[in-house]
């Protein structure tokens, strides 16, 4: 039987013969991305991240052109700040803390405008976003369940930021038996060598975490692939 292949590092992917491949965004909320969010608040230049946007809109495009499923995350905490461990919520040396009130209402808060997707990757109504308290975004969500019951083997994953939530979500999904490919130009940190390296880390010693590959790569394959 003829494979479908995506050209990756270390070496091919295979798109799933039997179960599914789903797309993963993770975090690109305006807490990251604009000014006045979580991002800012640790004193980061949040315009850095959001080159990537084109990217993850064109891969969104195919996936929902080919009815493939895509799920969304969000980082954030209940307004009483439940779900936050006290030690998340003191870290940081910014004048900022999460909770506390922004531009963009209260930072890192689920519902605030801040929280929210930016409008470029706006999800359909058919389209699941996970709320998560953690930066991976199997801890303490429903997302596994969701996978299972749609029998998604498979696991395209962009957003930010790459070494912390991305990664995170990467390792969590690599334990718990996914096949993932981290796309290169549709995952963006603060730090360039942070990106950097953690391509390296997860494709190092025959693809530890996984693959990694470019969109123009995913794209002209799934187009091409015949999805049963
Ligand atoms: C961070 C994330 N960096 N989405 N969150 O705190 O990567």
């Amino acid at each position: 039987m003829m494979m479908d292949l995506i050209q990756a590092q270390p070496y091919p992917y295979e798109l799933p013969q039997q179960g599914k491949i789903a797309l993963l965004i993770i975090d690109m909320q305006r807490d990251f991305l604009e000014s006045g969010g979580f991002g800012e608040a640790l004193g980061n230049d949040v315009s850095r991240l959001r080159v990537i946007i084109p990217t993850v809109q064109k891969l969104l495009a195919v996936f929902r052109e080919k009815n493939l499923p895509v799920f969304h995350t969000i980082e954030g905490h209940k307004t009483d700040l439940s779900d936050c461990p006290p030690a998340k919520l003191k870290r940081g040396q910014g004048s900022q803390k999460i909770g506390d009130l922004g531009t963009m209402g209260r930072i890192l808060i689920l519902g605030e405008k801040g929280n929210q997707i930016i409008d470029e990757l706006k999800p359909l109504n058919n389209e699941i976003i996970i709320t998560k308290p953690g930066k991976g975004a199997f801890y303490a969500t429903s997302l596994q369940e969701h996978l299972q019951n749609q029998q998604i083997t498979h696991l395209m994953i962009t957003g930010v930021t790459t070494e912390v939530c991305v990664q995170t979500t990467m390792r969590e999904a690599n334990d718990r038996g996914y096949e993932c490919l981290l796309v290169e130009d549709g995952t963006e940190s603060y730090f360039p060598f942070f990106k950097q390296a953690t391509l390296e880390m997860v494709r190092a010693q025959g693809g530890i975490v996984g693959w990694t590959a470019h969109s123009t790569d995913i794209i002209s394959a799934l187009k091409g692939w015949n999805t049963g």
